[in-house]
């Protein structure tokens, strides 16, 4: 069985650490992209990440991930409360779906409480800062060893 990983993200975030590290803290997307890496091999995960600012790069990705991934990591960033669009492609995607978001969505604007990417995934990490892509990944591979075994 695979065990490729998509970790996709949304629009702005290839800003991390440049702008309000009161909120996204200090670390870049590479950072995050490193960390995702070294923790990856640790599991024996293959990865691909991306960021985009556009919704249909997004969306192609989860499509390509239909063809050959075992799950999905995202933070759809704002697309997050207003993307019916995306939520529709990960309906359309069979494996594991964690909705990874940096910040307590929950703790912030009302706006930022509704998520439409929640109505499909199986799991939902807010709050942790970046660390959250890495207990994604961690989730992900106990569910892949889990159906192995
Ligand atoms: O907390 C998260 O990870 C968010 O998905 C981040 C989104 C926000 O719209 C969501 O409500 C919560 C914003 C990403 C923008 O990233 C920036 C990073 C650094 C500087 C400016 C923006």
């Amino acid at each position: 069985m695979t065990r490729l990983v998509f970790v996709l993200n949304g629009p702005n975030l290839n800003l991390l650490g440049q702008r309000q590290p009161h909120i996204y803290g200090h670390e870049t997307l590479a950072d995050v992209e490193a960390d995702c890496r070294r923790i990856a091999q640790e599991l024996r995960l293959e990865l691909r990440f991306h960021q985009s600012n556009r919704e249909y790069e997004v969306i192609d990705w989860i499509h390509e991930a239909r063809e050959s991934a075992a799950g999905i990591v995202i933070n759809p960033a704002a697309f997050t409360h207003t993307s019916v669009a995306i939520l529709d492609a990960l309906n359309t995607f069979e494996g594991t779906v964690i909705e990874c978001h940096i910040s307590n969505v929950h703790k912030r604007e009302a706006f930022r409480h509704h998520s439409y990417v929640s109505l499909r995934a199986d799991g939902v990490i807010a709050g942790f800062g970046t660390q959250g892509y890495q207990l994604a990944l961690r989730r992900v591979a106990k569910l892949l060893d889990e159906k192995a075994n």
